[in-house]
């Protein structure tokens, strides 16, 4: 069956249609990938257990459900406490469901037989979660293949398939995860084109927010419109992580928005605003960051910090391909970062010399990209064999993988203004020798910049998935015509 012809997940209205076909290709190359493995024997099933309803805390108040990642890129399957195996020789999946109370046909409304999970999901066999143990022992597998493996980003385990009647079987909890992880990170065409979409959705959501900020209003109004947009235009209720709306000096607080600082401040003329928020679609995310001025005119040295992180940003999206090592483009940003900062005063010096004391870490402490696909911060960045580099900025890269046709990843340098790291600087006589004292005292509380953009990486070089404004001229022509005034923002709501 062509993956056109089967049932799709859909929103209606301009949403996307993704295809169940998605999910089965998926399974079949996680099932060859599988036979493929010499540790995997004959008669081998794969089980999965998908994500559970939770509660807030001790209430009854649920949380609003969002798949368990690997679940959903094996499944695609919408409902909460499901599990789901796979034949590996055959291919063949079964979806197991919970059987539901008749109190649900009161509060939660039609309980839906098997058969209509059949066609929903275009999977041949679905049986009840209690049935699990007598389900899988008459197909008399070999091992049943579960997954147990940390994520290399949180430092959490996965959690691995239980069920009562466990112990009757043979369990092996280690081949699975590395196998599933390396599917993962390399997408298939029918997921490009969900990430296409959710990155589609997101550029123009935050077109939106650039049209609707004002000096004077509070940064969580912008996060709201964000959210509005994606959802009701996208059908995305969630977001793919916390939206970090800072300006002025939040712009430099990396994961800004949190319960500690979520999103309040009153944005003021003159502040920089670097608005970073990704909707997510059936699972799938986005990751996008946009820095700008809240007025709309950069002033000299906004344009100036912004134009460097705009050209380490457009030389990474040169020189990316397969075969290059993303290390090395984490390293290509600092060098241009070092280089403009050096041209706009703010350091002196010589740039190799400043590169041998990792100079660059202090203004991009962060990790220059990552993976992303059904994970914000997409799984598979350090497989066996591939070592974190344990260096200045360069440790906080999510992979330090070679780049191959089909990884999609965000490039995201920017240059930040934190006291703490400057400070630090300062203090080290090695690193201090390369500050202009004074003109750095001058960006003390300018906040920072960043740029962030998804890409795919294709046969020769990079399909960019992000459509915002991106140069200076075309940032302040967009948001001037959106005010319908050349001025800045600050003056049209002060003649009010
Ligand atoms: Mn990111």
């Amino acid at each position: 069956m062509a993956a056109s012809e089967g049932p799709f997940f859909w929103l209606g209205n301009e949403t996307l249609k993704i295809p169940a076909g998605l999910f089965a290709l998926n399974r079949t190359r996680l099932c060859d990938r599988l036979r493929a493995n010499s540790n995997v024997p004959r008669k081998s099933i794969v089980l999965l257990q998908g994500g559970e309803q939770t509660n807030r805390y001790c209430t009854d108040t649920g949380v609003i459900f969002r798949q368990e990642s690997y679940f959903h890129w094996t499944f695609g399957v919408t409902e909460a406490d499901c599990y789901g195996a796979i034949d590996v020789d055959s291919g063949d999946p079964i979806l197991f469901i919970p059987r539901l109370p008749e109190s649900y046909a009161v509060w939660m409304g039609k309980i839906h037989p098997p058969e209509f999970f059949k066609k929903k999901y275009a999977v041949a066999e679905v049986r009840y979660t209690d049935e699990i143990a007598t389900v899988l022992a008459s197909k008399n597998p070999s091992v049943l293949l579960t997954l147990r493996g940390v994520n290399t980003d949180s430092g959490s385990v996965t959690r691995e398939a239980s069920f009562e009647g466990i112990s009757q079987f043979t369990v092996n909890n280690t081949i699975l995860h590395p196998e599933i992880a390396e599917c993962r990170v390399i997408k298939t065409d029918m997921e490009l084109e969900v990430l296409r979409y959710t990155n589609k959705i997101s550029s123009e959501a935050h077109k939106e927010v650039m049209k609707a900020v004002k000096v004077g209003k509070k940064e969580y109004e912008l996060e709201s419109l964000f959210q509005h947009y994606c959802y009701t235009r996208g059908g995305m209720r969630h977001t793919s992580y916390t939206c970090i709306c800072g300006s002025g000096n939040n712009s430099s607080v990396l994961h800004y928005g949190h319960a500690g600082a979520p999103n309040e401040k009153t944005i003021e003329d003159g502040d920089m605003c670097l608005f970073d928020m990704g909707g997510e679609y059936h699972c799938y995310g986005s990751d996008i960051t946009c820095s700008f001025p809240a007025n709309g005119k950069f002033t000299p040295d906004q344009r100036a910090i912004y134009e460097a992180v705009l050209s380490s940003s457009r030389a990474v999206l040169q020189a990316v391909k397969p075969g290059v090592a993303w290390p090395d483009m984490h390293r290509l940003a600092d060098r241009v970062h070092l280089e403009e900062l050096t041209k706009i005063g703010i350091l002196q010096g010589n740039v190799d010399d400043m590169v041998k004391v990792h100079l660059g870490a202090v203004f991009m402490p962060h990790g220059l990209g990552h993976f992303l696909g059904i994970d914000v911060h997409d799984v598979g960045g350090y497989p066996e064999g591939v070592e974190r580099i344990d260096l200045p900025g360069l440790r906080s890269l999510r992979t330090a993988r070679v780049l191959e046709q089909g990884m999609v990843l965000t490039v995201e340098p920017g240059i930040y203004f934190i006291d703490h790291l400057l400070d630090q600087a300062l203090a080290s006589p090695a690193q201090a020798r390369f500050l202009n004292n004074s003109i750095l005292p001058r960006f003390r509380g300018f906040g920072g910049v960043r740029i962030e953009d998804d890409i795919v990486v294709t046969a020769s070089g990079v399909e960019l998935l992000t459509c915002v404004p991106r140069t200076v001229e075309d940032i302040e022509a967009f948001m001037a015509e959106a005010h319908g005034s050349t001025k800045s923002f600050a003056s049209v709501s002060s003649q009010k």
